[in-house]
């Protein structure tokens, strides 16, 4: 990997963290209310595989999305916009923080439902191989805590039947809300379920983001040429508690253990131990994003929020509105 690719993805993996840190503050100044789910310590797993795709290819997320739509390239205004509900959000303030999709840059879905963008990127990825010839991915991320969910079964069993270009990307940090993976899960690794539908299950330290970065991109070449999906297993901490305000049961020492585990911190250390870069370049990147950051609170702040009229608009496309509304006449005739 060249110096350029690894600056890359440390500032990626910045911009995530110093977005999340900002919403922190917010919430401590009264300026946003708790509830966030933020994917700190998750950092290395989707600066990592953002990496690996192009600009072209696709993503689906869970609840934690605000990292995933900054990682794929997304405007740091909009997404600040669409949290604190101003119409100059990516979803004109309609979505929040859990559901939030933008055509733009590939990110097609995210939702409250555990699991539910699985078998949305199996979709988008069959349609993709059938109708595109550019040999585009869908990437979908979601927690170990899905991959208990039958839709998760069923998605791969038909991701794998018609070998459909999707990265299944687990961020597996062993905890579902504040339940220990070995209270409902009875393999030792996420990745050995690959195995029961004949797809390629990988194991990664999720916490080193060259790493995730490198399965990650044999298994976008794999997707790519036609040998179907990958179950990448990328283990990982949780920094925060499940969400904003929720007790979290692990203790003080746990939580200070797993901030040894800290991706952002353990790939700065590293760069800069083996002297790819100096602190210099990190205080600089650090001053950039908190920017860029602080530019956008004062943008969702001076932006309005979405008139009441436009409350039931982009609920259903019109071409479903013309069939609820025929269906409807159909009904009262
Ligand atoms: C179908 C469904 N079941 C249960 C829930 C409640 N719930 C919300 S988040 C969550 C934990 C999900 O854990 P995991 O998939 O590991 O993701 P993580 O939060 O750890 O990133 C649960 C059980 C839900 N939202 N949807
Ligand atoms: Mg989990």
């Amino acid at each position: 990997m060249r110096d350029k690719e690894k600056i890359e993805l440390l500032r990626d993996m910045m911009r995530i963290r110093i977005f999340e840190e900002k919403i922190l503050e917010l919430i401590q100044q009264k300026e946003l209310e708790l509830g966030f789910h933020l994917l700190m310590g998750h950092e290395g797993i989707m600066a990592g595989v953002s990496g690996a795709l192009r600009n072209d290819d696709y993503i689906t997320s869970n609840h934690r999305t605000m990292g995933r739509y900054l990682s794929r390239g997304g405007d740091t205004k909009k997404i600040m916009a669409e949290i604190f509900g101003k119409e100059t959000g990516v979803c004109q303030g309609m979505a929040g923080e859990m559901l939030i999709a933008d055509k733009s840059i590939g990110f097609l879905f995210s939702s409250v439902t555990v699991a539910a963008g699985i078998p949305v990127a199996v979709g988008a990825a069959l349609a993709l191989q059938r109708l595109s010839k550019n040999n585009q991915v869908v990437a979908c991320f979601f927690g170990d805590g899905a991959t208990c969910n039958g839709i998760f079964h069923e998605a791969m069993n038909v991701a794998a039947v018609n070998k459909a270009p999707v990265l299944f990307v687990c961020e597996n940090n062993g905890l579902s809300i504040n339940i220990r993976q070995s209270e409902w899960m009875s393999t030792l690794t996420v990745a050995e379920r690959a195995s029961a539908y004949g797809v390629k299950g990988e194991r990664v330290d999720g916490t080193d983001v060259e790493a995730v970065n490198g399965v990650a991109r044999l298994a976008v070449e794999r997707a790519r040429q036609g040998g179907g999906p990958t179950l990448i297993d990328a283990t990982t901490v949780r920094l925060r508690p499940h969400k904003e305000g929720l007790a979290d049961n692990r203790s003080a020492d746990e939580i200070k253990e797993d901030w040894k585990k800290d991706p952002v911190g353990l790939y700065i250390k590293k760069l800069e131990d083996s002297k790819q870069i100096d602190q210099n370049l990190v205080k600089k990147l650090r001053s950039e994003l908190m920017a860029e950051v602080n530019e956008a609170v004062d943008y969702a702040k001076a932006s309005s929020f979405p008139k009441e009229s436009k409350l039931m608009d982009n609920l259903y496309s019109e071409q479903m509105s013309d069939a609820f509304a025929r269906a409807a006449n159909f009904r009262f005739r």
